[in-house]
């Protein structure tokens, strides 16, 4: 079978329309053509592959549900998961640079900027000219993002800021930075900051041993005067920065499903191909229950972010169901990741195939966007009512 052919236990092909099929076919595509041959390497020398920018834009994973008059691909919920997973079957470094750029950088400013705002970054966002950061997470609050201490003072013709944002993707070379500030009130505001601007640096974060082909980095803010229009007017509080995440979220419920389908396929073909006692080691109970667990572990996963697909189209997904996708789904991922190694032995350990690159970046992905602990507590808050966070 082709290594790129997607588990479809239960047929949900069915459950697709035409144009669903066509865009995940042109992101698989695409994939298959432009970063499975490369990625490996990229990973290998812990750097982003900037060539790849230009076709992110075209498969429309830049703002896929972004309107076309803003330069987005103007796609429903179900298409823009679908151009995850296939673009995660690639790389989760890869799928990264996608989510921020489309839920934490352009959503925002469709949500809540002005209509220059925009006009003037939605459509380069959209093509790759500008590449986004989106900056939440400070040294001292990560899973309590409400603490921050990153503050602007209303100076009267510009804001000044200052303080500092740690692990954020694609920071190193981003154009702009969507920054999460207190104001002099305590209340949080989103900023557009720019490259450029006096005071505003971005350090890059090395020796990772995970997500090696995204590049990671700081956002250090020394008295840096932001124009007042970069101010976004239409939301304050820590809601809006997590109504963004609420959107890159889905997309990771949806894309850990293309990291676990490539591990599934892989292991797969290896265990059928694989001799050891004058037998496949597919034809061997143990590899069989591996195999059985990975593929009905997928295909619930598959079930989950369906139905959360359409019902985010209807408007009517909560928090605390997008929680519950991107925990059980990323949580799949890299136990299948783990299991899929191990089919492969010796081999499993090597960059000749992709499931120890998967299983590596897999612990980034449990743990952005909200740790796997997080969205278990979310969870329990939503059917006790009781916030076990304080
Ligand atoms: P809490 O008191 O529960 O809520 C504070 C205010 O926010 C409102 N709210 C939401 N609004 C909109 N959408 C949501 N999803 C919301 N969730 C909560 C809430 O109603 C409240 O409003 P108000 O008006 O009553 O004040 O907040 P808390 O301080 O107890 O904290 C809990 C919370 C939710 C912040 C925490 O559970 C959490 O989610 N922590 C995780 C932080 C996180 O996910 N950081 C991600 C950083 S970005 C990132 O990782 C990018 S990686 C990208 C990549 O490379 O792909
Ligand atoms: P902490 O919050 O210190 O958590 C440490 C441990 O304590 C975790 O196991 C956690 O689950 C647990 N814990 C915390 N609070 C509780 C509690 N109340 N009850 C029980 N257990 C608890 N952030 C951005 O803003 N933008 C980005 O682009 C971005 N990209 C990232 C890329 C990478 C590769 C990584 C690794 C992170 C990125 N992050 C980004 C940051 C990410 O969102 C945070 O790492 C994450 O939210 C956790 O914060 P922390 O690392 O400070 O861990």
């Amino acid at each position: 079978p082709d290594l790129f052919e997607a588990p479809d236990y239960y047929q949900l092909d069915d459950l697709l329309s035409e144009e669903h099929k066509l865009v995940r076919s042109a992101s698989r595509d695409w994939v298959k053509r432009e970063v499975s041959p490369i990625i490996e390497e990229y990973a290998q020398r812990a750097e982003f592959p900037k060539q790849i920018i230009g076709g992110l834009a075209e498969v429309g994973a830049f703002g896929p549900y972004i309107p076309e008059e803003y330069g987005g691909a103007g796609l429903d919920q179900i298409s823009y998961g679908l151009i995850m997973q296939e673009i995660e079957r690639g790389d989760s470094g890869i799928r990264s640079t996608a989510s921020v750029q489309s839920s934490l950088v352009m959503y925002p400013i469709w949500k809540y900027g002005t209509e220059e705002q925009r006009k003037k970054y939605l459509p380069k966002l959209a093509s790759g000219e500008f590449m986004g950061c989106f900056g939440l997470t400070e040294p001292d609050f990560g899973s309590n993002p409400g603490g921050m201490v990153t503050n602007f003072k209303d100076k009267g013709d510009h804001l000044l800021l200052n303080g500092a944002k740690l692990w954020i993707s694609n920071a190193p070379f981003a154009d702009i930075a969507i920054v999460w500030a207190k104001n002099e009130e305590g209340r949080i505001h989103g900023l557009i900051v720019e490259r450029g601007m006096e005071g505003f640096s971005t350090p890059e974060t090395h020796n990772k041993w995970s997500l090696r082909a995204s590049a990671t980095g700081e956002l250090i803010f020394d008295n840096v005067k932001v124009p007042k229009e970069n101010l976004l007017t239409g939301k304050s509080g820590l809601g809006a920065p997590l109504g963004c995440l609420d959107s890159a979220r889905y997309g990771i419920a949806w894309g850990a499903i293309g990291a676990a389908m490539d591990c599934y396929d892989t292991a797969l073909r290896y265990a059928k191909e694989r001799i050891q006692f004058d037998k496949p080691i597919a034809a061997t109970q143990l590899q069989q229950k591996k195999l059985a667990e990975m593929i009905t572990e997928i295909t619930k996963a598959q079930l989950l972010a369906w139905r959360l697909g359409v019902l985010r189209n209807e408007g009517k997904a909560t928090t605390a169901q997008i929680s519950m996708a991107k925990r059980n789904n990323v949580e799949m991922a890299i136990k299948i990741a783990r299991e899929a190694r191990q089919v492969l032995g010796g081999m499993g350990i090597t960059g000749e195939y992709s499931i120890m690159r998967h299983m590596m970046n897999l612990e980034s992905v449990i743990t952005y966007e909200g740790t796997h602990d997080i969205h278990l507590l979310i969870t329990g808050m939503d059917v006790t009512g009781f916030s076990a966070f304080k």
